[in-house]
């Protein structure tokens, strides 16, 4: 098949996963088109079967907003027609699934029948697209799709519970490379990072309000009064500053590595021992999972799509959120045995084995080849 893929193409978990997608899917012999105002940072390779096409929006003095969705349904009408795709796969509902309806209207008027395919992800959902302000919107761009996905069954319940939905809605969870986490390169650099004695604990975000990162900062706060113990701290946003002023505040600056943004989690993940995910809302927690793969056990809260991946008692523990005691105190109980922290690591990997790719991407395969039969 020719596959257009729209994403966001930053470190967010929805552009991660369309990328991820793509490329998994071009190597099962399809054409991926991604479609996007910059090429996505986990698109590494082009290929003969993987292209990239940027959206520009020129600057114009008159409009105050410059205006994407147009210069986007606009790329997406000429790609169709250059390249032959014959389906759209949108991930992130705002403004992609708008702009491929209005795509898809256009090139109808031409006699082109391409059929949309959209993803939530979650904060299209559960923040940003529930909003009066997108809401009408969202809600006519979910209807209007020929086929919808949720990436947990947790976001369907709140898609279904937030928006009139009429169409159906499969539920296709996230999925990971589990090769591209097995440990196979040889330069973990723990000893870079901590002392033999130091436990190493990781938290990697987008650091929005949502991620609830000053919960991070008090979990890591209680455990590093317990037992020797570092944290690497992974990513860049709005509560950066916040974050490094209460490090300060409470004398833990030297134990805590900021790296900004990274596109090598694996090999940060590699060297961890514990990893915190104490988010407000998490419609799936990909990171949560690339964790998991790499046998780190994950802490996290117990909202969203989160206990369909981190399982309680398994591969770590749930809290309710905002409960930095008991996060701690499960914290504590995993990192204070070597036995322990042994087996809850083979644990995390083992129940990341259920997200292997190769069992989730032809269920996407399925749907596309399901949509295009009723067009
Ligand atoms: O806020 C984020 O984590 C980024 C956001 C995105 O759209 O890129 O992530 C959402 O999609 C990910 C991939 O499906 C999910 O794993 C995340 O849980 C989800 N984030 C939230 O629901 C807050």
């Amino acid at each position: 098949m020719k596959i257009g893929i729209v994403c966001y193409p930053t470190f967010g978990g929805s552009g991660v996963v369309a990328t991820e997608l793509g490329l998994e899917l071009s190597k099962r012999g399809h054409e991926i088109h991604f479609i996007t105002y910059n090429q996505p940072v986990r698109l590494e390779l082009i290929s003969n079967n993987v292209h990239y096409h940027e959206v520009t929006v020129p600057e114009y003095p008159l409009f105050h907003y410059q205006p994407y969705e147009l210069a986007l349904s606009s790329k997406l009408v000429d790609m169709v027609k250059l390249h032959g795709i014959e389906i759209l796969h949108v991930h992130y509902a705002i403004p992609h699934a708008y702009a491929a309806y209005m795509a898809k209207k256009m090139l109808q008027e031409e006699g082109i029948l391409v059929p949309i395919v959209t993803t939530l992800h979650g904060t299209d959902i559960t923040l940003v697209g529930s909003h009066p302000f997108y809401k009408p919107a969202v809600t006519f761009s979910i209807n209007k799709s020929d086929a919808v996905t949720t990436v947990s069954k947790s976001l369907k319940e709140d898609t279904l519970r937030l928006f009139d939905i009429k169409n159906k809605i499969s539920v296709v969870s996230n999925f990971i490379d589990l090769e591209k986490y097995n440990h196979a390169f040889t330069d973990c650099q723990r000893g870079m990072m901590a002392q033999d004695n130091e436990k190493i604990i990781t938290h990697i975000s987008n650091l929005r309000p949502v991620k609830r990162v000053q919960d991070v900062i008090s979990i890591f706060y209680k455990i590093q009064k317990e037992i020797p113990a570092k944290l690497m701290f992974i990513g860049e946003g709005p509560e950066k500053e916040q974050v490094e002023l209460r490090c300060q505040e409470l004398g833990i600056l030297n134990k805590v590595v900021f790296f900004g943004k990274s596109n090598e989690i694996d090999k940060i993940l590699c060297f961890s021992d514990l990893f915190l995910l104490p988010s407000q809302t998490e419609s799936f927690g990909l990171v949560a999972l690339e964790a998991m793969a790499s046998g780190v056990p994950v802490i996290s809260s117990n909202t969203g799509g989160l206990p369909e991946v981190n399982i309680h008692g398994s591969s770590g523990f749930l809290s309710d959120v905002g409960d930095v005691d008991d996060m701690t105190k499960n914290a504590l109980y995993i990192l204070s045995d070597e036995d322990r922290l042994k087996t809850f690591k083979a644990n995390a990997r083992k129940e990341a084995l259920k997200f292997d790719l190769h069992a989730i991407v032809p269920k996407y395969e399925a749907i596309y080849q399901d949509t295009l039969s009723k067009c």
